[in-house]
């Protein structure tokens, strides 16, 4: 069954109709378009009421939540994204998931300063002036966390994509490329890897290997047009493109190159994927193809009955654009193929859509996203059949949303 309401289908079937498919003769004597509104008889808030804009005061649901259970405390913890509220494919700046190990740093720019050492040959130090005057790229990139989805190994937890999806966000970031930063410095024939380190109380260190530090890393001192929020690494992050989240280094103050990854001299436990056997995989950096449907979900229930339905979701893949999604509205049985609308950057956020005509029955709403390098996202089974279930890094399986005849949606599983 083919449940596309097409445009073409839509824009006849309104003109064979009295009026408007999508909006209702009735409302002639809707109080909101008889009455005068206060806002239409009162002088609004002056230009310097709000130096820096916030958004409307009825949008006071769209914001970032924690899970309290998650974290014994909220310094070390994780908050997420909103997806349910957002369109397109930037995040807002103040509605990037944070993630931190130590809180949020203040760092004073003036004060902040960039060393480059190890197996250089000249070891340097950066102000951020100085590293505001070598050449600047601007990029879209999402950041995704490897733990996103990780309480949803073993089964249905959490209600809402922002609870099981909302470890991503999506923005464009302004800074000077890796590569242009370490060649001022010299790397050694024997500098093979990349030793980031953060000013925070956590002092984060990861090991970045040289092939991807010299390709596409940059250092980035702003985000959508503003410099980085406090939240995101003020005033300095790396930028690891298409990579797990925790090598995205914040308030970046130190670039260690050596032959060795820290890893081998430090704990080996953490970030590694243990599977079924024991055995764990390591150096699962590139995350995979992945895609929620945001709209219809738990948080945003379809409140307009039966009829026309928009519904919309998110894909990415940390190995170029998405090429492909594929929407089931029937548990994975039947699968049409979505529209991706906006820029189509590689290692960012692609948006789809597909308008269907909601009969107002039970639906179990699936997307699966195809990327540019042919890799398809795979059943959550698929995924354990193959990782088991102790693992909490990179779930990347199919999302289902069941859509009860009322409009509410709850997270479950199929089959
Ligand atoms: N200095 C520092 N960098 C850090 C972290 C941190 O705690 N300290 N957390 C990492 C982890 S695990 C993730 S997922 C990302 C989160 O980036 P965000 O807070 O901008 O979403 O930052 C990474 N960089
Ligand atoms: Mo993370």
């Amino acid at each position: 069954m083919d449940d596309t309401l097409s445009r073409r289908s839509l824009i006849t079937g309104a003109a064979a109709t009295a009026g408007s498919l999508l909006a209702s003769p009735s409302r002639a004597s809707d109080p909101a378009i008889t009455e005068i509104q206060p806002w239409n008889q009162e002088l609004g808030s002056p230009v310097d009421a709000a130096p820096y804009g916030m958004p409307s005061q009825h949008e006071a649901d769209t914001v970032r939540r924690n899970v309290e259970w998650l974290t014994a405390d909220t310094t070390s913890s994780i908050n997420f994204t909103p997806l349910h509220r957002l369109e397109g494919i930037i995040t807002p700046n103040g509605l990037c998931f944070e993630r931190h190990h130590s809180g949020v740093a203040d760092v004073d720019p003036a004060k902040h300063r960039l060393m480059v050492n190890g197996l250089v040959d000249k070891p340097l130090v950066f102000t951020m002036e100085d590293l505001q005057r070598f050449p600047r790229e601007n990029k879209i990139y999402f950041l995704e966390c490897a733990a996103n989805s990780g309480m949803e190994w073993r089964g249905a937890q959490l209600n809402g994509c922002q609870f099981t999806h909302g470890m991503v966000h999506c923005v464009m970031y302004t800074g000077v490329s890796l590569r242009t930063v370490l060649a001022e410095a010299g790397v050694k024939a024997t500098g093979k890897w990349v030793m980031p380190e953060g000013a925070d109380a956590a002092a984060m260190t990861r090991s970045i290997p040289m092939e991807k530090a010299l390709d596409d890393c940059m250092i980035a001192f702003a985000m959508n047009g503003e410099a980085l929020r406090p939240e995101q690494g003020y005033p300095l992050r790396l930028v690891v493109p298409g990579w797990e989240g925790n090598m995205w280094v914040k308030w970046l103050r130190r670039l260690e190159v050596g032959d060795m990854p820290w890893h081998h001299r430090e704990e080996t436990s953490k970030y590694t994927d243990l599977m079924a056997d024991g055995k764990a995989r390591r150096f699962t950096w590139e995350m995979d193809v992945k895609s929620v449907i945001t709209n219809p979900s738990p948080q945003a229930p379809v409140t307009h009955g039966k009829g026309h339905t928009v519904l919309s979701g998110l894909a990415w893949s940390g190995r170029g654009t998405i090429k492909r999604v594929d929407v089931s509205t029937d548990g994975g049985r039947n699968w049409v193929t979505a529209r991706l609308d906006g820029p189509s950057h590689g290692k960012a956020l692609h948006r789809f859509y597909h308008e269907f005509d909601w009969d107002g029955g039970e639906l179990l709403l699936q997307s699966r996203a195809i990327d540019s390098d042919g890799n398809v996202q795979p059943t959550k089974d698929a995924l354990r059949a193959v990782r088991g279930t102790e693992s909490i890094y990179h779930n990347n399986g199919i999302q289902t949303w069941h859509v009860r005849r009322g409009g509410e949606v709850e997270n479950v599983e199929v089959g």
